[in-house]
């Protein structure tokens, strides 16, 4: 069966970006693959954490697994510094990446803004070790929102490197699946930035705690434009706003733009917000009540993430071997 490696970071306010982005695929395509599912703390410290801060997300992430419909019996769900591979494989990566493929990273660019001589070598060195997330695994797949395709690529050149390198076919040339109607889920104060756990203002994300309350002030105030909705998806073309607030609707009713387009044609964005609220609210105000309940039993997120490493653990332990054997580390 064919292999999948994702991750979210444990950085807090996990959003509906994050949700339809990423986990709720997961859901889906578990099943019909070996699925990993991996709390990526060791990418989350590239930029500051609060120790305190950094346990409790990583519990949250978990548990927005568990209550979006990640079954953690099917599938392996842990946390990456539990798995020492990680960090070793990443290393090894380090030499064979090239500082040039780097350099072009866009999310380094965005994260290290304008003071990049302060920014740490763990936030440039970033694709490296998702990297070697994947390949520790030997994945051959990766369900991603838009924003990590470039990362893939790299990925991909990686192994690709390696495997030249050594002239060997140790490593797979992994396929991202980027699938949905929203992969690419955009702030809700500007439609030209995506939807982001840093970003300052809270009205910008819906998050996957927020209550019925909150996430209906949220759309109501949501960023529009004056003109009623379009009937057909070219009609969207220049309206970043209304294209993602389609995108949202569509992707949390299951149905596509031109469905909902075909619904709304002509509607104002009063009566468009008001049914999307309601959608939204119907959608995660349960995954958020499920959250809760599972944050507060952190003995059993606890167990599940240290047994779900002690499993990654098995798998990734013989790749490991077999590429310190390539690499002509003695001992292994
Ligand atoms: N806006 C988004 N739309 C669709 N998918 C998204 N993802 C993130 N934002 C969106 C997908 O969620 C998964 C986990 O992302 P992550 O937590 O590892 O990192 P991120 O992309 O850095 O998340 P944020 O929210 O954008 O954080 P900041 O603010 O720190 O930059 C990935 O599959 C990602 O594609």
């Amino acid at each position: 069966m064919n292999r999948i490696f994702s991750g979210v970071q444990p950085t807090g306010n996990l959003h509906l970006g994050n949700y339809l982005g990423a986990i709720r695929n997961w859901v889906a395509l578990q099943g019909d693959f070996d699925c990993i599912f991996c709390v990526v703390d060791m990418h989350a410290i590239t930029l500051w954490q609060d120790p305190k801060d950094l346990v409790h997300n990583t519990r949250e992430v978990a548990a927005a697994m568990i209550a979006s419909g990640v079954d953690p019996e099917r599938n392996i769900i842990f946390n990456q510094s539990q798995v020492s591979g990680h960090a070793e494989l990443a290393w090894i990566f380090n030499c064979v990446a090239r500082v040039g493929w780097l350099n072009r990273m866009t999310q380094f660019k965005e994260k290290a803004g304008k003071n990049r001589e302060n920014a740490s070598v763990g936030l440039y060195a970033y694709p490296n070790l998702m990297a070697a997330d994947i390949l520790l695994y030997k994945a051959t797949h990766v369900p991603v929102g838009e924003d990590q395709k470039q990362h893939l690529e790299l990925t991909r050149d990686i192994a690709i490197k390696f495997n030249n390198d050594f002239g060997v076919e140790l490593f797979p040339v992994v396929e991202p699946l980027i699938f949905g109607a929203a992969t690419r889920v955009m702030s809700l104060k500007d439609g030209s930035k995506k939807m982001s756990k840093s970003d300052p203002s809270e009205l910008s994300r819906i998050t996957m705690t927020d209550d019925a309350d909150a996430i209906a002030k949220k759309i109501r105030k949501a960023r529009t434009d004056p003109d009623p909705l379009p009937g057909i998806p070219d009609g969207l073309d220049g309206r970043p706003e209304a294209a993602n607030l389609a995108g949202i609707f569509a992707a949390l009713s299951d149905r596509t733009v031109a469905d909902v387009l075909g619904e709304y044609d002509g509607a104002p964005f009063s009566r468009f917000k008001t049914d999307l609220s309601d959608l939204a609210v119907a959608k995660l105000a349960p995954i958020g009540d499920e959250m809760r309940r599972l944050m507060a039993d952190t003995a059993y997120v606890d167990g599940l993430l240290t047994a779900g490493a002690a499993k990654a653990r098995d798998i990734a332990a013989p790749i490991l071997a077999e590429v310190k054997k390539v690499v002509g580390f003695l001992g292994a």
